[in-house]
């Protein structure tokens, strides 16, 4: 190979105080490992040395401990988009330590070609494999990297040895071409293939190889519990039910689900219901979950952008790899989060929510207005465009402390236009087709946690006579009682 090996460090090296850095990967899955724990080592000897040293950094999710974790503690985060999840760089984001913009997924990279945001100067790319020409292997996620590898000055490539060689193999790599001569994209059907499997970089601008061997470090979720489960129980019977009247075709249609706790029962339901027949799956995280449902038959084929599996879950793909190998596409994600296509191919997208209210907006990204938990992540993406848009979350949080279904929601990413359904472990409320009073009196009285229902109704009943049940002077009332009392059950609908 004639490009340069490098140490972490010596591509750390590289990388100067205030640079645009774009990674590879989606969430865990694919992100580089060793070049940034390095520059989160650079950082931490500039700042003991009395000098300013922060990035800004550019992915396609979230990433892991090893990349947002260790830079967010070195304090080495200026700017980040477009989403998180990690428990140190939320502290940095919510201190105003680390500038965080969080947008849907994907826009990233259509916005970075419009000059919307900064332009990435230097791609770290995860690989199995590159060649003299500049064909990148990728690993387990396709991400951004196409397009921060075609916008960056240089590329520093990890080449990890732990990764399958078939990985490459799985990719499908297309970037859409930008207004006015963007062409349809020719995606008709979950499974089919439009672009190449290798990744094509100027080979110029590779500026050498950092050698790896190590897995995405990725934790199994929780076991479900009781709330998870029922939850799982309640969108499975609705799909059920809607198999029955013909508002889903009896062939049914793929699925796209969040990731998370709650994500991952519903799935695990959706293997066990044997009245919904086996199904394709369009999603954006590919996680543990989906691989038991092929194992068991009932996932049949899916398209993603991410391979987020735990350790051994992994382990267990490279082993049965060529079970896996034509069943499994990982996309860009302007490709798997894309509007127009989840539009064409009707998914049903299922995403978690923190809030909802009563009006059917709801909140995936804030506590209390002002903190922020991850980011909208794909969910708007899918949310907008689905064919049917399920929104789960428990009924309470807090040991109860704190009501889901909420007058108004403190902050909104989804809007009423977009929700059809919403599942708590208490039911299902479908909001299709219903004015803003029905809406509201369908959540209270599916949805709601018992102990809520009364300062709910109580709520409504204080605006007779208007089209929607808002009452600008207690919409908040909840949140109030909650920061002011550490309880909502505490709120004065009076
Ligand atoms: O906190 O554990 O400290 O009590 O919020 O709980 O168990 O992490 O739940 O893993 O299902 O995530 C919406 C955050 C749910 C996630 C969210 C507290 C609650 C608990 C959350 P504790 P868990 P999950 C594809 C789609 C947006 C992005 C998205 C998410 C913690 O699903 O980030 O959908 N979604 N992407 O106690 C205060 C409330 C609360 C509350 C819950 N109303 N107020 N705290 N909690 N409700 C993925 C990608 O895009 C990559």
């Amino acid at each position: 190979m004639k490009f340069n090996t490098l140490t972490p460090e010596e591509a750390a090296a590289l990388i100067g105080n205030g640079e645009n850095i774009g990674l590879s990967g989606f969430t865990a899955a694919g992100a580089p490992k060793a070049v940034p724990r390095a520059l989160a080592e650079k950082a931490n000897a500039e700042h003991a040395a009395g000098r300013p040293f922060k990035v800004n950094l550019f992915s396609g999710a979230s990433t892991s401990a090893s990349t947002d974790g260790v830079l967010a503690q070195a304090d080495a985060i200026g700017y980040r988009t477009p989403y998180q999840s990690n428990a140190d760089l939320r502290k940095n984001i919510n201190s105003q330590k680390t500038r965080y913009n969080d947008m849907h997924l994907s826009h990233t990279a259509m916005y970075m070609r419009y000059g919307f945001i900064p332009r990435v100067q230097t791609a770290i790319v995860e690989a199995t494999e590159v060649t003299d020409d500049g064909k990148i292997a990728l690993t387990t996620a396709g991400g951004n990297t196409a397009t921060y590898c075609a916008l960056a000055d240089r590329i520093i490539v990890e080449l990890n040895a732990y990764h399958h060689p078939g990985l490459k193999d799985l990719h499908d790599v297309y970037t859409p071409a930008n207004p006015p001569h963007r062409a349809p994209i020719p995606l008709t059907h979950v499974q089919d293939r439009i672009g190449t499997t290798w990744l094509q970089v100027d080979p110029a601008k590779i500026v050498g190889i950092v050698n790896t061997n190590e897995n995405d470090h990725i934790a199994p979720f929780k076991d479900s519990d009781p709330v998870t489960d029922k939850i799982g129980e309640n969108v499975c019977n609705f799909l059920a039910d809607e198999l029955r009247a013909g508002r889903l075709p009896k062939e049914f249609l793929p699925i796209q689900s969040g990731v998370g706790n709650i994500a991952n029962a519903v799935l695990a339901a959706l293997g066990r219901n044997t009245e919904i027949p086996p199904f394709r799956m369009h999603t954006e995280v590919i996680q543990d979950s989906v691989i038991k449902l092929m194992d068991a038959g009932r996932c049949t084929f899916v398209g993603g952008c991410s391979l987020t599996v735990s350790d051994d879950c992994l382990k267990h793909i490279y082993e049965n790899f060529d079970f896996y190998k034509n069943k499994i596409v990982l996309r860009p994600q302007e490709i798997s989060n894309n509007p127009g296509i989840v539009r064409r191919l009707g998914l049903i997208c299922m995403n978690t929510a923190i809030e909802v209210d009563l009006f059917g907006h709801v909140n995936s990204t804030h506590f209390y207005g002002r903190q922020m938990m991850n980011g909208i992540g794909g969910s708007g993406d899918f949310a907008r465009n689905a064919y049917l848009t399920i929104f789960t979350c428990p009924s309470v949080a807090k040991k109860g402390a704190i009501s889901s279904i909420v007058p108004m929601c403190s902050h909104i990413d989804h809007t009423e236009h977009d929700v059809d359904i919403v599942v708590t472990e208490q039911g299902v409320a479908d909001l299709r087709g219903k004015s803003p009073r029905e809406r509201a009196e369908e959540l209270i009285e599916k949805c709601v946690h018992p102990e809520y229902k009364q300062l709910l109704r109580d709520y409504i009943a204080r605006t007779p006579g208007y089209h929607t049940p808002c009452d600008v002077t207690k919409a908040l009332e909840f949140h109030r009682a909650f920061l002011a009392e550490g309880d909502m059950r505490k709120a004065n609908m009076a």
